[in-house]
């Protein structure tokens, strides 16, 4: 694992992780213990998560006097990552060839720089990748995703602006397996979670897509934007009745203090974090690694 991605993803949280590091150093008191419920809690990461990592790291200190160093920030840290048990790192199914993956999620989340930077990514281990411009709904979001298939050198299947997104969507699928592709990555136009004809339309592009693949999509993730907070639990439970979400890609945990919404995701959903984004970069996009990510949150080393 690149070693910079996380000291990025750190530094990306680090106005919460040095004020708990801070915390966690000194003797804990009264004070103290309320502050760090305050962090948790302002950086969103549920009500329960946060007592009961602040619970860890106070019986920590009030017990062994010998490691009190990083002793109470490693007990936090333990108790985030044990909500993250279900992020086991993704391995796509053998079997289906073509994957199909739908990329999902409010507008400006990230989904189609996360669709090129998952190429890129699968590119390096020599998958052969499609994507399906599925947004149809601004000409510009498909040239944003034409100049990203151009670039990386990738088949791109497109309709005309204004097309049925489902259609698209079909259209890709059968181009996947006609040409034998590993991937066919879709990427979704940005809907709000609270307009209903939008996640109608979401669902048809379900239906379609099985039609062109029996079993297909076989991954249906929803992008975040990591830096929205308690908002995204809101989105997050929404697409999930929706759809039935298979994972969840957060990102721009770069320079947010409010990483946490995941952790209060993943323990209310019960769906897992594939992928986090830490940056614009192609490079920037890593598997969601749980043990680094709860560190990361305390100031720990990864
Ligand atoms: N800092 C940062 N920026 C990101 C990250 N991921 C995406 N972005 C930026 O967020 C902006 C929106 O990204 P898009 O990929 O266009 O988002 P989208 O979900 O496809 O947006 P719509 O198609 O409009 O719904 C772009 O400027 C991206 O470069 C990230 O992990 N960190
Ligand atoms: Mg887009």
């Amino acid at each position: 694992m690149a070693d910079g991605f996380w000291a990025k993803l750190k530094a990306g949280l680090s106005r919460t992780a040095e004020a708990m590091a801070n915390l966690l150093a000194r003797p804990m008191d009264q004070q103290s213990i309320e502050q760090l419920r305050e962090l948790f809690i302002a950086g969103d990461f549920g009500v329960s998560t946060a007592n009961e990592a602040v619970a860890a790291a106070q019986k920590v200190w009030q017990s062994d006097s010998t490691m009190r160093k990083a002793g109470p920030a490693e007990a936090a840290a333990a108790v985030i990552e044990s909500h993250l048990q279900i992020c086991e790192p993704w391995q796509p199914q053998e079997k289906s060839k073509p994957l199909v993956l739908m990329l999902l999620g409010v507008n400006g989340a990230g989904k189609t720089t996360t669709a090129a930077k998952l190429v890129a990514r699968w590119q390096k281990s020599h998958q052969r990748c499609l994507l399906g411009a599925c947004d149809t709904f601004r000409a510009a979001a498909g040239e944003q995703l034409a100049t990203w298939a151009d670039r990386l050198g990738v088949e791109i299947v497109q309709g005309a602006a204004g097309a049925d997104p489902a259609a698209v969507a079909f259209d890709s699928v059968k181009a996947g397996i006609a040409r034998q592709s590993d991937f066919v990555i879709l990427d979704t136009a940005g809907r709000l979670h609270t307009k209903a004809h939008l996640l109608d339309e979401l669902r048809k592009v379900v239906r379609v897509v099985n039609k062109a693949m029996p079993g297909a999509p076989h991954e249906k993730w929803l992008v975040v934007d990591g830096s929205l907070g308690a908002n995204s639990l809101e989105q997050a439970k929404v697409f999930h009745e929706a759809v039935g979400l298979t994972g969840l890609i957060v990102t721009k945990l770069d320079g947010t203090a409010k990483g946490g919404a995941l952790v209060a995701i993943v323990r209310e959903l019960g769906v897992p974090v594939r992928f986090i984004g830490i940056g614009e970069k192609m490079e920037d996009l890593q598997p969601f690694d749980k043990k680094a990510y709860a560190r990361s949150v305390l100031g720990l080393e990864v």
